[in-house]
């Protein structure tokens, strides 16, 4: 077995747990008992003004769904799904589950020409297009604030970056205009350079993976610059923490990135030559190349980046970069007879180590030397001591990793220089928010905390501004109904990034002391600080030290250990200034800012993963706090990426990990069912005739002239008067054109209806027998 995939083989086993079939069931079973189908689990025959299962397709908006509950959300969108109806509207999300199979009419430039010049979009189908046409009409219109956002979730597969991708294609297209820039030369160019920018980032940022064959290994906000007249002119990219241990640890039957895959299939026998890389070579770092996928296309790569204006010298120097990487992947270390000893190269490895140096171009022996001794500095003396076999790969794949994310960073920047327009030029922007989803594996570390922290940022932001969109509608009701009583999810993040105390201060207290960590040490700490914040837990049985939080997706177990290396991310001093004196033009320059890890810079300066990840998402949250916001969750409708295939198992975990039933269960907290007052007193009506019967006419005052909702609030007041003022708006409330119920205050009408119905039920038996 390779290094590579003995290392991964439980990494696979971890991810492999990922789905919680147990939960699923759970949560199914809760929304949908089974052997019931909808309108069975519905009390009574209430059905005249609560959806009709067969018509549940026709819904374009979840809300509107009568009751909205988890069951009727998920037969709702599966009954769409069945009708190839893949976008639906809930409240002010769009909810757009993936087909797995192209559907181009869906995405045409007809299509877009159609939302765009439609006088009101939303009379149109549900569609992502509508997203982006009210965020471009929004600062058409000025509605403040200005600048729009695109938030797009969801799992891994579930659509993310295709949507991102349909979101940039329909503002590059009705955004672009002929006649009104000067150029016709310069429009063009932006928007294919803005566009050009995706299949770069994709090819360097996307991998292979168990869930998803284009998978994004990194965030990533792209801010589409307009200019007055709201044209695009140009636009600038951020990106957020890419997995960059996947160049040279692949977990079991995923792949390193794709741009690596790209450059074995596509080379010229020039370029094979230069790289050494004949057909036949195989790269412990280039697991499962025999899985062909679509974005494996070098020919796209290399046109992208010249549309971006990396010169072809320049992308040589890039390509020798990933060559060197990769023959680096393939350098062992034998163990060293004694401690004091070398670490030696067994022969194919020696060869293996004279290519990558002759590609990074850094001098052959210096090179070794880097890898396999450490120095180590006391006061002003330094020490060489040699490094034991485990050391010498993990600086081996230390250098990998810094180069890669180097690199990355630095076709960023690139990019960013190559697409951003001058301040002056544009006016507003549409920012559109790829990132990844909350995930939950058997085992999870350091990437995962900083993964589902990210999403309980972005879930904050939407539950507030959720919660705001509704009670908008409820208040243009007439209802004044608060939300007070409404939990977020403040308390986790308190205890994630809160302060004085919380996981991540503690972990770089952790990762900021001078010697080696001890996973027991920061639990031990982290249960004595934290232990009274009810998101945090503890498996007493567990021998792993680990600690539990309860996210508002799931509770998720993370691993400690490992993870205050993870955290302190050091790279050898030695390392940067090999690659410093590099011949490689570009690999000197980006090194060339960065400086290595000097002890003295250790301690409470030391910039940490989690405080470079948290300040950067902090800054992302104050742009979208100054922005209108736009969700638009992807589901992904079955594991297996098969086309139109809808498994609700995996649905209800998604509409439960993207908030969506936490959107419904705040909407159940306020009046799901919703009766327009003809419909109520049709069915009701008899209530208030009863009751009319046994009392004075003075508490029941009938006035023929009374409006619907007059009737309707009488009626209500007389089921009601036995309690206060303050209950009964808790349990229902009169809007202008309908009745806003809770299922409790359904149940005590329904209760009295069907008592009334049976006692005139007796009374006409009674008379019945008399008259025999
Ligand atoms: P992701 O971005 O959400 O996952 P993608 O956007 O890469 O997921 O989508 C996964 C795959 O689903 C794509 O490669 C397409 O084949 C297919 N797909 C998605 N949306 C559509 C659509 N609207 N129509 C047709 N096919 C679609 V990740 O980046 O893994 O979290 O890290
Ligand atoms: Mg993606």
């Amino acid at each position: 077995m390779r290094e590579s995939e003995k290392s991964m083989k439980s990494a696979d086993d971890s991810r492999n747990g990922h789905r919680n079939g147990g939960k699923a069931q759970a949560l199914l079973e809760k929304s949908i008992p089974p052997q019931t189908s909808l309108n069975d689990s519905l009390e009574g025959e209430v059905r005249e003004f609560l959806t009709d299962e067969s018509q549940l397709h026709t819904f374009d908006d979840l809300t509107k769904v009568n009751p909205v509950t988890p069951t009727t959300v998920l037969k709702c969108l599966q009954a769409r799904y069945s009708a190839q109806v893949f976008y639906t509207q809930a409240g002010c999300t769009l909810v757009a589950l993936n087909p797995f199979q192209p559907f181009p009419g869906l995405y045409s430039l007809d299509t877009m020409k159609q939302y765009h010049a439609a006088p009101q979009p939303q009379e149109l189908k549900p569609h992502v297009f509508i997203v982006a046409e009210e965020a471009y009409r929004n600062i058409r219109d000025q509605l403040e604030p200005l600048n729009q956002s695109l938030v797009v979730s969801g799992e891994s597969g579930a659509g993310k970056t295709w949507t991102s991708r349909c979101l940039m294609k329909y503002y590059a297209t009705v955004a672009a205009s002929s006649s009104a820039l000067k150029s016709q030369s310069t429009v063009e160019r932006i928007e294919r350079r803005v566009l050009d920018s995706n299949p770069i980032m994709e090819a360097f940022g996307n991998a292979c993976t168990l869930r998803n064959n284009n998978s994004s290994r990194f965030g990533k906000f792209i801010q589409l610059q307009l200019n007055s007249g709201q044209l695009l002119v140009g636009a600038s990219v951020q990106t957020y923490l890419l997995e960059k241990t996947r160049v040279s640890c692949q977990p079991a039957s995923e792949r390193n990135f794709h741009i690596f895959y790209q450059m074995m299939r596509g080379a010229t026998d020039e370029q094979r030559r230069e790289w050494k890389m004949p057909l036949n070579q195989s790269f412990d770092w280039l697991p499962n190349s025999d899985k062909q996928i679509e974005e494996d296309v070098f020919e796209e790569t290399v046109e992208a980046m010249l549309h971006m204006g990396i010169k072809t010298e320049t992308q040589r120097h890039i390509l020798r970069i990933l060559a060197g990487i990769l023959h680096l992947g393939n350098v062992r270390f034998s163990s060293p007879g004694e401690e004091h000893q070398l670490c030696q190269l067994p022969e194919d490895s020696e060869e293996s180590m004279q290519t990558a140096a002759k590609l990074l171009s850094v001098p052959a022996q210096e090179f070794l030397t880097c890898l396999r001794v450490r120095t180590l500095k006391a006061g002003k003396q330094s020490l060489l001591k040699p490094c034991s076999q485990s050391e010498c790969r993990v600086r081996r794949d230390c250098l990998a990793k810094t180069i890669y994310s180097q690199l990355f960073e630095w076709l960023v920047i690139f990019i960013n220089n190559s697409i951003c327009a001058d301040k002056s030029t544009w006016s507003s922007f549409i920012g559109v928010l790829d990132v990844y989803g909350f995930e939950c594996f058997h085992v999870n570390k350091l990437e995962q905390l900083c993964i589902n922290y990210a999403n309980e940022k972005l879930q904050q932001h939407f539950v507030a501004h959720y919660l705001k969109a509704q009670q908008e509608e409820y208040v243009s009701e007439g209802l004044q109904w608060s939300f007070v009583k409404y939990q977020d999810n403040q308390s986790c993040l308190d205890l994630l990034e809160g302060s004085p105390v919380s996981v991540f201060s503690l972990l770089n207290e952790e990762s900021r002391l001078n010697r080696a960590s001890d996973p027991n040490m920061l639990r031990v700490r982290l249960e004595k600080e934290l232990s009274h914040n009810p998101n945090i837990s503890w498996d007493k049985f567990s021998r792993v030290p680990h600690f539990t939080v309860a996210h508002y997706a799931g509770r998720v177990s993370y691993q400690i250990e490992g993870m205050v290396e993870k955290n302190k991310d050091p790279v050898p001093a030695e390392l940067i200034g090999l690659l410093q004196k590099s011949d490689n033009p570009l690999l000197c320059q980006i090194f060339s800012g960065l400086e290595s890890e000097n002890p003295t810079t250790r301690g409470l300066a030391k910039v940490t993963v989690v405080s470079k990840f948290k300040n950067s998402l902090e800054s992302l949250m104050s742009i979208l706090l100054n922005t209108t916001p736009h969700y638009t969750r992807c589901i992904k409708p079955n594991p297996d990426c098969k086309p139109l295939t809808f498994k609700q198992e995996e649905v209800i975990l998604q509409l439960e990990a993207c908030g969506i039933v936490q959107t419904i269960h705040i909407s159940a907290a306020g009046f799901p069912i919703r009766i327009p007052f003809k419909s109520f007193m049709q069915r009701y009506g008899l209530i208030l005739k009863h009751l009319k019967r046994g009392k004075s006419s003075d508490d029941l005052h009938v006035d023929n002239n009374n409006s619907p909702q007059q009737e309707v609030e009488q009626l209500l007041s007389a089921v009601l008067n036995q309690r206060s003022c303050d209950e009964r708006c808790l349990l229902v409330h009169c809007g202008r054109t309908k009745v806003f119920l809770t299922q409790a205050m359904l149940d005590v009408l329904e209760d009295q209806r069907r008592n009334i119905l049976s006692r005139c039920a007796f009374s006409i038996q009674c008379c019945w027998l008399r008259y025999q």
